[in-house]
C-alpha cells in the first residue's frame, strides 16, 4: 500500500520527492556492447540479439504487406473504430499546433522569420511485452506526419512467433507508417542510430521502453542522434480535496500504478477523510484488477500525503514535477496559473488521465523523473527544426549598419566590421 504522511515538514520535501534510483552499471556495459556489435555487425547482429533476448530466429526484419493485411483482420471493427476516434482528435489537436508564419520587421527595412522544416528521417521505437502501447503508434506517429517527415520507420520487438501484435501493425498503417521492423531492445535503438542493411538511420528517435532502451536512447545521442525526451517510469500526482470522488481518484491512481513495479504514484489532499476514503477505495479496486501483482509494487513505492492547504499541495507538485498532474479540486480551472512544472495537467473530477492517455488529443509522451522542470512532452515541435531567415533592404542595412560596425571594432573582428562598412560605402557611391 502506499506510504503515508501527515504535514510533513518543508525541510523533509526534498526526500519526499525522490523517485526510486535505479542500479545502472551492468546495464550501461551491455548496451555499450550491443551498440558496438550493431556498429560492426549490422543485420547479423540484430539477429542474434533477436534470438538472444526474444528468442526468435528472424531471416527478415521488415513487417510485409501480407503481415499488415492479416493484421488488419485480427482487429475487431469496434477496437478499429476506437482507435479511428482517437486518431481524428489527436490529429485536431497537433495540426492547431502548426504556427504561421511571421515576418518581423525589427529595424525599418531589417525582415526577419522563422520557418518550420521537418526533420526527414524519424524513428518509432514501440515496446512489446504485457501491454502492446498501440496507442503510442498514434502520439508519435501522427505529428510526424502532420509535419510531414519523410521517412518514418518504426522498431517493436517480435514475440517467440515472430509477430508483432496486430492492433500495433493496424495503427502503424493507420497513420501512415510504411515501414516496419520487429526488432525491439537496444539493438533496435542502436539499429536506428547506425542503420543496417535493412534499418535505416535517422535522424531522432521516439518512444517508450524499458531501462535498456532508455539508456541506449541516451547512448544513440553521442553519434547525433536526437531523441524525444530522457524517460523515466511513468508518474502521476493527484491532488484531491473534500469535493473529489474517492472512486474516481483511486481509479486513476491505480491507471498509473498498473503501468509497471517501478511506476510512482502521488496522492496530496487537504482532507485527511477524503485520504482514508481514497485509500480503502484502492486496496477494493486493486482485488479486482488482473494487473494487481504489478500495481501493488509500484504502490510500494508511492505516497499518500495530507498537508495543510490545496496551495501547499501545489508548490509541493510543483517542486515533484509530475509527468501527470490530476487536479480533483473544487474550480481546478481557476488554479491553471500556479502549475509551475508538470507533463500534462488534468482539471476536475471528469478528467481522468486515461483520456489524455488515449483519445482525448493531447500527448501522452511526457516528461518524467523532474524533467517536467526543464522538458515539454511530445508535440508538433518535437518533429521540425525552425529555421531563421532574414532579408535586409538597402535602406535596412543603412539603418542598421553603424550599431553592428560599432559591435564589431569592439569585440576586435574587422573582417565583421568591413561585411557593414563595404556595403555602405557602395550605397554612398551609387547616390
Ligand atoms: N500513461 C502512459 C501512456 C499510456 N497509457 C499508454 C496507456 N497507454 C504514459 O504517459
Ligand atoms: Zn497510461
Amino acid at each position: 500500500m502506499m506510504k503515508q504522511y501527515k504535514y510533513p515538514n518543508i525541510t523533509d520535501w526534498k526526500s519526499l520527492f525522490e523517485r526510486p534510483l535505479k542500479n545502472q552499471e551492468n546495464l550501461s556495459e551491455q548496451v555499450k556492447s550491443v551498440f558496438d556489435e550493431v556498429k560492426t555487425n549490422s543485420d547479423k547482429a540484430l539477429k542474434i540479439f533477436t534470438e538472444k533476448f526474444d528468442g526468435v530466429i528472424l531471416n527478415d526484419f521488415k513487417v510485409s504487406e501480407n503481415e499488415i493485411e492479416e493484421a488488419k483482420n485480427l482487429v475487431s471493427d469496434e477496437l478499429k473504430s476506437a482507435i479511428q476516434t482517437a486518431s481524428k482528435n489527436i490529429r485536431k489537436f497537433h495540426t492547431s499546433q502548426q504556427e504561421e508564419k511571421k515576418v518581423i520587421e525589427t529595424t525599418e527595412g531589417v525582415f526577419c522569420w522563422r520557418e518550420s522544416r521537418a526533420i526527414e528521417n524519424i524513428g518509432i521505437y514501440i515496446p512489446g511485452g504485457t501491454a502492446p502501447l498501440f496507442s503510442t503508434v498514434l502520439m508519435l506517429g501522427i505529428p510526424a506526419n502532420i509535419a510531414g517527415c519523410k521517412n518514418i520507420a518504426l522498431c517493436s520487438p517480435p514475440d517467440k512467433n515472430g509477430k508483432i501484435n496486430p492492433a500495433i501493425l493496424f495503427t502503424a498503417d493507420l497513420v501512415g507508417i510504411k515501414t516496419i521492423f520487429k526488432v525491439g531492445g537496444s539493438q533496435a535503438i542502436a539499429g536506428l542510430t547506425f542503420g543496417t542493411e535493412t534499418i535505416p538511420k535517422v535522424d531522432k528517435i521516439f518512444g517508450p521502453g524499458n531501462q535498456y532502451v532508455t539508456f541506449a536512447k541516451q547512448l544513440a545521442l553521442n553519434y547525433n542522434v536526437a531523441i524525444d525526451i530522457p524517460a523515466g517510469p511513468s508518474e502521476v500526482l493527484v491532488i484531491a480535496d473534500e469535493s473529489s470522488i474517492p472512486e474516481f481518484v483511486a481509479s486513476d491512481l491505480l491507471s498509473q500504478a498498473e503501468h509497471g513495479t517501478d511506476s510512482q504514484v502521488i496522492l496530496l489532499s487537504n482532507s485527511e477523510n477524503i485520504l482514508n476514503k481514497i485509500n480503502i477505495e484502492i486496496k477494493k479496486q486493486l482485488a479486482d484488477l488482473p494487473r494487481k501483482e504489478i500495481a501493488e509494487i509500484a504502490l510500494q513505492n508511492s505516497k499518500s500525503i495530507l498537508l495543510n492547504s490545496i496551495y501547499e499541495a501545489i508548490d509541493f507538485s510543483n517542486f515533484y514535477a509530475p509527468e501527470h498532474l490530476i487536479l480533483s479540486i473544487e474550480n481546478a480551472e481557476n488554479f491553471t496559473d500556479k502549475i509551475t512544472n508538470a507533463g500534462s495537467v488534468f482539471l476536475g473530477i471528469h478528467s481522468p488521465e486515461s483520456a489524455g492517455d488515449y483519445a482525448s488529443g493531447t500527448n501522452h509522451t511526457l516528461p518524467t523523473n523532474g524533467f517536467a522542470k526543464n522538458y515539454s512532452g511530445v508535440s508538433l515541435d518535437s518533429y521540425v527544426k525552425k529555421i531563421t531567415f532574414q532579408n535586409i533592404t538597402k535602406n535596412g542595412i543603412k539603418n542598421i549598419g553603424k550599431t553592428i560596425e560599432l559591435m564589431a571594432e569592439a569585440e576586435e573582428l574587422m573582417a565583421h566590421k568591413n561585411a557593414i562598412s563595404i556595403r555602405l560605402k557602395y550605397l554612398k557611391n551609387e547616390n
